[in-house]
């Protein structure tokens, strides 16, 4: 048997070392010519956006497990295998930098950074009032492994936290918005949003220019999520008329962001380059390989997408 490993953005080596070590039994494939010649010996198939069709084309596959936590990058595949299970990563590593992130830059919207840097560029010296972290309310839109770990994170500076969620529930650390009906509320009453969802058909576009217009006047938007959540073009509209005050986006429709993108020369913009949260090849190995051996020991494995939710 053989595990695929199948990425171009990630560094192969690395990662083919990283999973020996963790599956000393197995043999690593390293591409698409080596998943068309040795497809029947291939059992499970790690993967960063995999061509559309190839899994499909790989007889003996147990499971598909993604290099990221998001899988919208498989689900694209129309020709996606049935009945194959489908799994995220949750690698502590990965949440560990994504709730650092967070946080980071919850407290740079709340600390006014993006205006002073905005000041410096001009050297102009004038100070702002900030309310309290008790007055100022963020919002987080996913409340799973990272929402949870970003709330974690930012629950000892006093922040008043919500969450919006797909299924309703009890949480100790804010109050729980659940569904579309109560997405309007969410935004209404969250100064600082930080967006954390799967990009699925439900959340594509969510942060769109009706979501703009209810937030409070004076917002920030923090997107660590993917880009196909925000309709750039009705953010912009919305920081040019001063309703979101500034944002932070990590993740783009076209990544790399191309450089004749106007977010990057937005005064109130701040971008990172998907940056937030990066797939460590060394302890991500760790938590596939722990995976693959739930998964032949007939072990429920973590992390297994639930296709009609696409997450
Ligand atoms: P999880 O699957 O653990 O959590 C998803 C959360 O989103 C859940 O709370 C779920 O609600 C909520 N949700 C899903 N659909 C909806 C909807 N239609 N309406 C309201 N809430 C919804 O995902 P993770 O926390 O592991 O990851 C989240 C995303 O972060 C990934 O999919 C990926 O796109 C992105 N990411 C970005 C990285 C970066 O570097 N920028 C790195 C890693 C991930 P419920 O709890 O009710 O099911
Ligand atoms: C992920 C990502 O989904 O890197 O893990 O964006």
């Amino acid at each position: 048997v053989a595990i695929l490993f199948l990425s171009d953005a990630d560094a192969t080596g690395a990662w083919a070392a990283a999973l020996e070590r963790e599956l000393p039994d197995d043999e690593v494939l390293i591409g698409t010519d080596a998943a068309r010649a040795r497809a029947a010996d291939i059992d499970f198939a790690v993967v960063w956006y995999p061509p559309p069709g190839l899994l499909a084309r790989l007889p003996s596959l147990k499971a598909i497990l993604s290099l990221g936590a998001g899988v919208d990058h498989v689900v694209l595949d129309p020709g996606l295998p049935a009945g194959v299970p489908l799994v995220r990563l949750v690698d502590p590593a990965l949440t560990e930098q994504m709730a650092e992130w967070v946080a980071m830059n919850v407290l740079r919207h709340h600390r006014l950074m993006p205006f002073y840097a905005e000041q410096q560029a001009r050297a102009y010296w004038k100070r702002h009032d900030i309310p309290r972290a008790r007055e100022r309310r963020v919002g987080i839109m996913g409340l799973g492994v990272l929402g949870q770990a970003a709330a974690a994170a930012l629950r000892p500076f006093g922040f008043p936290l919500a969450a919006w969620v797909r299924h309703p529930r009890p949480w100790t650390d804010g109050e729980i918005f659940a569904g579309p009906e109560d997405l309007g509320p969410f935004l209404a009453r969250s100064d600082i949003v930080v967006c954390l969802l799967p990009l699925t058909a439900e959340t594509r576009g969510v942060l769109n220019a009706r979501a703009f217009a209810r937030m409070p006047r004076g917002a920030a938007a923090i997107n660590g999520a993917r880009g196909g959540h925000v309709v750039a073009a009705d953010l912009i509209a919305a920081l040019d008329s001063g309703q979101i005050s500034a944002a932070t986006l990590d993740v783009f429709t076209t990544e790399p962001l191309p450089a004749s993108d106007p977010l990057w020369r937005h005064p109130r913009v701040t971008v990172t380059p998907h940056a937030a949260a990066v797939t460590l090849a060394e302890t991500a190995a760790r938590a596939i390989a722990a995976n693959i051996r739930r998964c032949r020991t007939g072990t429920a494995m973590v992390g297994v997408v639930e296709p009609t939710r696409q997450y």
